[in-house]
């Protein structure tokens, strides 16, 4: 069984691809088979990762999990939200969405934000009923940037409970408490529950 990850995104395709690794499904990202990307028109994640998903098993002929994404902030009434990987402009770099983020919140004392995952797995292109899972993840917007690892807002986002940002985890650490590890839990219960792809 073959499976397409429906995503352009390198950080996610290595977090998803470890916690796939066990199954014996074949993962493979969608750059594998040149897939184009697809405007974003949704305003909800369950929308954009529905219109990835399709469009990945649309062109591929295969099953496909997409992952829309994104952080929302309290102190910032939710931004940036679904629009977290263009919120500094269209193209905008990880660092520059970081900085925007920082400035926006300058001193603000409000800083709880969390982690937003939905994945959708559709088995082909017009499946009436793609499996549809979320998962959220608390934290905090720190003042300054601290680690290494992960992508995205992670240097930036601190997890009380492990006293760290979700940066200086390990791959296993962060996909055992993210979002997209515990989406991804749930869609693969779920899958079980309906037979498999
Ligand atoms: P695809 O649409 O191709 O999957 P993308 O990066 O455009 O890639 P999204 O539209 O879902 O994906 O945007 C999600 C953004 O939210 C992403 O670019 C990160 O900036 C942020 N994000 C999501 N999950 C994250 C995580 O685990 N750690 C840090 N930032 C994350």
């Amino acid at each position: 069984k073959t499976l397409v990850l429906a995503t352009g995104n390198p950080g996610k395709v290595n977090e998803l691809a470890q916690m796939l690794n066990p199954l014996e499904i074949n993962v493979v990202p969608q750059s594998d088979f040149n897939v184009p990307e697809v405007a974003e028109t949704g305003t909800t994640f369950v929308e954009n990762a529905i219109i990835k998903a399709r469009h990945a098993a649309k062109i591929t002929g295969l099953p496909a999990i997409a992952d829309d994404s994104g952080l929302e902030v309290d102190g910032l009434n939710g931004a940036p939200g679904v629009y977290s990987a263009r919120y500094a402009g269209e193209g905008a770099s990880d660092q520059d969405n970081i900085d925007k983020l920082l400035s926006e919140l300058a001193n603000n004392p409000n800083r709880s934000a969390r982690f937003w995952c939905v994945l959708v797995l559709i088995r082909h292109a017009d499946d009436p009923t793609p499996l549809i899972c979320s998962a959220s993840w608390e934290g905090q917007i720190t003042q300054s940037q601290d680690g290494q690892g992960g992508f995205g807002y992670d240097p930036v986002f601190y997890i009380p409970a492990l006293n760290c940002t979700s940066a200086q985890l390990t791959k296993q650490q962060k996909n055992a408490v993210s979002h997209r590890g515990q989406a991804l839990q749930r869609l693969l219960s779920e899958l079980k529950l309906k037979g498999g792809l």
